[in-house]
C-alpha cells in the first residue's frame, strides 16, 4: 500500500516514535485502534500477536494509563493514585506502533483518521475505543470549585480523585451529598459506593452523628437490577443515607457551599443544598471528535454498532469496544473485558473473509459494589439488566471476599491479564462454577 511504504521510507515502524514535530505526515495500517485505555489496550494486545508491528497503529495522545475502578478506593484513602497508573508505553503490546496524538477527525467513506496534530492514518480497519469524556464544565460553577481546592470533590477523575480523601479527612459536621448524572455514565455504581465508604469513614471515625449523608440520583431507582437495588435501598435505610431520586445537579456555588439540584419530574422545582462535603459525578459524552462524525454515530453521539458483535450497522470494517460503543450495558471495565473476545473474533473474521463466528456478547457488566467496613456486593449482569452471576452464592449479600476480590485480586488481573489480551471476562468460570447447577 502507498501509505505504508512512505512509513517505511520515514522509518516510522519503531516503537514510540514521536510525531510531535513534523507536521502532515501519512501513516497507513492494517488496523488502526483509536485509544488506548482498558478496550484498546486489551483488543490491540490479542491482535499484536497476529498482526506485524507496521500493520497495528494505536492512536492515543496520553502518557499515562490509569486503572479507574481503583478510583473510589483513592478517593476513599484506601488507595494511592500511583496505584492506578501506569505509564502508557508499558501497557501498550511490544508489537504494535504507538502514535501519541489524538483523533480529530474521521472519514470512514476514505478510511482515514485525522489527528489533532495534523497527520493522516489510513487504515483497512479500524477499531474504536476513545471511552467516555467527563464534562465538568457542562455544570456551571463546577469547574471552578474543583480547580482551586474547596469541599467539592469528584473520585472520576486522576486529577480531583485524591482530594476527595482530603476532604473526607476534615468533614466533622454539616452535610455530605453525593450526586448521579443526567447523562450515560461509566461505572454507574462509583457514585453511590464513595457515599458508603464516605459514611463507614465518619462512623468509624465517631463524627457520623454530626454529619447528614444524601445520595441524590437522577435515575428513579437506586440500581438498575432489582435482586440489588433491593438490597442497596436496606443498607441506605439501615445506615440512614437519604436518597432522593429524579434529583439532578444544575449548579454549583463553591464559595458559598451551596449546590441547586433540579426535580427532573418538574424541572421548575429547585433546590438549593448546604454542603460540607459535595462530591460530583459530572454529566459525560463522547468526545466531539467522534460525535460530530454522524456517519459512525447515532444521536447520543455513540458508535452505531449491533450490540451482540460490535460491529458498526454501516462500515463492516469498523467496529467499537468499550464506553464508546451504541451498547446499552452497564459501562464498565468488566463490560470491556467481555467484549474483547467478541470484537476479536468477529474482526478476524471479516479480515480473513471468514463467516461471522457464534460467538455473540449478551451485555454482561460487573459493579464491586463497595459498602464500606472492608464489605462489597457483587453486582453483575446482563442486557435486560437480569443477574449472570459469577459465583455460586448469593452475590447480593454484603462480603469480605468481594472487596478484596475488589481491592487486591482485579488490579493484578487488570494489568498482568487484560492488558494482555487474555482476560475475557468471567464467562468461562461462570459456566465452570455452574456445571449442574440451576444458577443462570
Ligand atoms: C471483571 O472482569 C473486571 O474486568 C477486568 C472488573 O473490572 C475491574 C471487575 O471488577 C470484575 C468484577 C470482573 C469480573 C470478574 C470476576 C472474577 C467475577
Amino acid at each position: 500500500m502507498m501509505f505504508r511504504n512512505v512509513q517505511k521510507i520515514l522509518g516510522q515502524g519503531k516503537r514510540h516514535f514521536s510525531v510531535t514535530t513534523i507536521k502532515n505526515d501519512k501513516f497507513s495500517c492494517k488496523l488502526l485502534v483509536v485509544g488506548g485505555g482498558a478496550g484498546g489496550c486489551a483488543t490491540a494486545a490479542k491482535f499484536s500477536k497476529v498482526l506485524n508491528k507496521n500493520d497495528l497503529i494505536v492512536l492515543e495522545p496520553s502518557e499515562y494509563h490509569y486503572y479507574q475502578p481503583l478510583f473510589t478506593l483513592v478517593g476513599a484513602g484506601i488507595k494511592n493514585l500511583e496505584d492506578s497508573r501506569r505509564k502508557e508505553k508499558d501497557v501498550l503490546p511490544k508489537n504494535c506502533t504507538w502514535v501519541k496524538d489524538k483523533a480529530a477527525e474521521y472519514d470512514p467513506e476514505k478510511n482515514r483518521v485525522y489527528t489533532e496534530k495534523g497527520h493522516t492514518i489510513e487504515y483497512d480497519y479500524l477499531l474504536v475505543a476513545v471511552g467516555l469524556e467527563l464534562r465538568y464544565d457542562k455544570i456551571p460553577g463546577l469547574l471552578e470549585a474543583l480547580e482551586t481546592p474547596t469541599n467539592v470533590c469528584s473520585v472520576y477523575s486522576p486529577k480531583y480523585a485524591s482530594h476527595t480523601y482530603e476532604v473526607l479527612k476534615k468533614l466533622s459536621s454539616g452535610h455530605a451529598v453525593f450526586t448521579f448524572p443526567n447523562t450515560t455514565l461509566k461505572c454507574p455504581g462509583a457514585p453511590q459506593k464513595i457515599c458508603y465508604l464516605t459514611e463507614h469513614y465518619l462512623r468509624k471515625h465517631n463524627r457520623r452523628n454530626n454529619v447528614q449523608v444524601t445520595y441524590n440520583t437522577t435515575l428513579p431507582v437506586i440500581f438498575g437490577v432489582k435482586a440489588y437495588a433491593d438490597v442497596l435501598w436496606k443498607i441506605c435505610q439501615e445506615r440512614d443515607i437519604n436518597v432522593n431520586v429524579r434529583t439532578s445537579l444544575v449548579k454549583v456555588d463553591a464559595e458559598k457551599n451551596e449546590a441547586v439540584f433540579e426535580n427532573l419530574d418538574n424541572p421548575e422545582e429547585k433546590k438549593t443544598v448546604q454542603f460540607s462535603m459535595l462530591h460530583v459525578t459530572p454529566p459525560m459524552a463522547s468526545p466531539e471528535s467522534l460525535s460530530k462524525n454522524k456517519q459512525l454515530t447515532n444521536a447520543l453521539g455513540f458508535v452505531d454498532v449491533d450490540k451482540h458483535n460490535l460491529q458498526h450497522v454501516r462500515y463492516k470494517n469498523v467496529f467499537a469496544i468499550g464506553d464508546c460503543g451504541s451498547t446499552t450495558n452497564a459501562k464498565t471495565a468488566a463490560a470491556a473485558a467481555a467484549q474483547t473476545n467478541v470484537v476479536y473474533q468477529h474482526l478476524s473474521a471479516v479480515m480473513k473473509g471468514a463467516p461471522a463466528p457464534q460467538i455473540a456478547y449478551d451485555g454482561y457488566g460487573s459493579c464491586p459494589l463497595v459498602t464500606g467496613g472492608n464489605k462489597a456486593i457483587l453486582a453483575e449482569f446482563d442486557y435486560d439488566f437480569v443477574p449472570l452471576e459469577t459465583f455460586p452464592f448469593n452475590q447480593a449479600k454484603e462480603m469480605y471476599s468481594i472487596y478484596y476480590l475488589k481491592k487486591n485480586f482485579m488490579p493484578s488481573l487488570y494489568w498482568h491479564l487484560m492488558l494482555n489480551g487474555y482476560w475475557n471476562g468471567p464467562g468461562l468460570f461462570r459456566k465452570i462454577m455452574h456445571f449442574g447447577l440451576n444458577k443462570k
